[in-house]
C-alpha cells in the first residue's frame, strides 16, 4: 500500500556527518525506531501521523556510521500494535538488536513468547495525547503484570505537566519502569524549579525508574545552533540531560530517536546528537555507563561479565 506522508513532515538527515566524540566499545543506541518500509509493513490505522520510510537496513546504516554496536528498537505510535516491523528488525540483526513492543490487552501468551524469541524487552505506554487515543490504566496495569514474569520492562512516554496526574500509576508499577525523554521537560523552566524537581523526585524515590536522556533536538528552544564555538547545540537542555546523568550515573539510557518523528522545523544530524553526549556526560565512566553497561544490563543481561 503507498502512503502519503503527513504534511510537513520533515525527512531524517540522510547524510549525517562523522562524530567527533567516538563511542566506547560497545555502545548502544537505546531509542530508535523503524517506519515501514509501508509497503511491507503498513501503517496503522488509528496512527496520528504518516511518517517516511526508515527500514531496519538504513538504521544499521546509521549505527555504524556512527560507531555504535547495538539498537534497541522502540515500537513507533505509527505502527500502532503492529509490531511487526519492529520484530522484523530484531529478526535481521543477527542478535544487535533488541525490542520495545506496544500490546494490547488481547496479547496472547505465545504472542509475547515469540516476540521474547525475537528479542523483545519491554513494552510501552504512551502518554502524549497527539500521538495515541487513551488507554484506561487497569488495562494498561494487567499488561505490565502479564510482561513483568518475563523479565520485560515498561517503557513511558508522557509529558512532565502530566506527571502528578500520573504518578501513582506510575509507581504502581511492578517493573523496571523507563521514562522517554526525561519525562519532556519544559527546559525553558529553570532547572532548579518546581516541574524539574518533581521528575528528579520521582527518580529518586523509585529505584526501579530510570530515564533516557535523549531528545535534546525535540526539548530544546535555543535550537541546533553553535554560537561562537563555545556554547553547543541544544546547549538549554545540557543542564537537565546532565543533573539526570550525575545523580542517577546507573539508570540512565541514550538514544538518537532515528529517524525522528515529528520534527517540523528542523531535522537533526545524528553526528551532531552523537557529539551532545559529553556535554552531559562528561567523563569516561559516566559515558560507559550511559552507553554499555546500563543498556546491556537492561537488554542484553545474560551477556554481561
Ligand atoms: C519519540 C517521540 C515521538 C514519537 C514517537 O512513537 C512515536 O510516534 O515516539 C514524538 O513525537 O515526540 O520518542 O520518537
Amino acid at each position: 500500500m503507498k502512503f502519503e506522508k503527513t504534511p510537513g513532515w520533515l525527512d531524517w538527515y540522510s547524510g549525517p556527518s562523522n562524530p567527533m566524540f567516538k563511542v566506547p566499545a560497545g555502545a548502544v543506541d537505546a531509542h530508535c525506531h523503524v517506519f515501514g518500509p509501508g509497503e511491507q509493513f503498513p501503517f496503522a490505522p488509528e496512527r496520528k501521523y504518516t511518517p517516511c520510510d526508515a527500514s531496519k537496513h538504513q538504521l544499521y546504516a546509521l549505527r555504524d556510521h556512527l560507531g555504535f554496536a547495538r539498537n534497541v528498537v522502540v515500537q513507533a505510535t505509527c505502527h500502532g500494535a503492529d509490531n511487526s516491523a519492529m520484530v522484523d528488525a530484531l529478526v535481521h540483526s543477527n542478535g544487535k538488536a533488541r525490542g520495545v513492543a506496544t500490546v494490547k490487552r488481547s496479547v496472547t501468551d505465545a504472542e509475547l513468547q515469540a516476540m521474547h524469541a525475537a528479542g523483545v524487552r519491554g513494552v510501552r505506554f504512551n502518554f502524549v495525547k497527539r500521538l495515541v487515543d487513551f488507554t484506561p490504566k487497569e488495562e494498561l496495569l494487567e499488561i505490565a503484570n502479564r510482561i513483568a514474569p518475563l523479565g520485560w520492562h515498561v517503557v513511558i512516554y508522557f509529558e512532565a505537566v502530566d506527571l502528578p496526574e500520573l504518578w501513582d500509576f506510575f509507581t504502581a508499577l511492578p517493573t523496571t519502569v523507563v521514562v522517554d525523554h526525561m519525562g519532556r521537560p519544559d527546559v525553558s523552566k529553570p532547572v532548579d524549579g518546581p516541574e524539574f524537581a518533581l521528575f528528579e523526585k520521582f527518580m529518586r524515590e523509585h529505584s526501579n525508574v530510570w530515564s533516557k536522556v535523549s531528545c535534546p533536538e525535540r526539548l530544546s528552544v535555543t535550537g541546533p545552533k553553535a554560537l561562537n564555538g563555545e556554547q553547543n547545540a541544544y546547549r538549554d537542555v545540557i543542564p537537565f540531560a546532565r543533573r539526570i546523568v550525575e545523580n542517577f550515573p546507573d539508570r540512565v539510557l541514550w538514544g538518537t530517536d532515528w529517524p525522528h518523528p515529528n520534527l517540523k522545523d528542523h531535522m537533526p544530524d545524528d553526528g551532531l546528537l552523537v557529539d551532545f553526549i559529553p556535554h552531559i556526560a562528561v567523563t569516561a565512566e559516566l559515558q560507559r555507563k550511559l552507553l554499555v553497561d546500563n543498556p546491556m544490563r537492561l537488554y542484553w543481561p545474560e551477556e554481561r561479565t
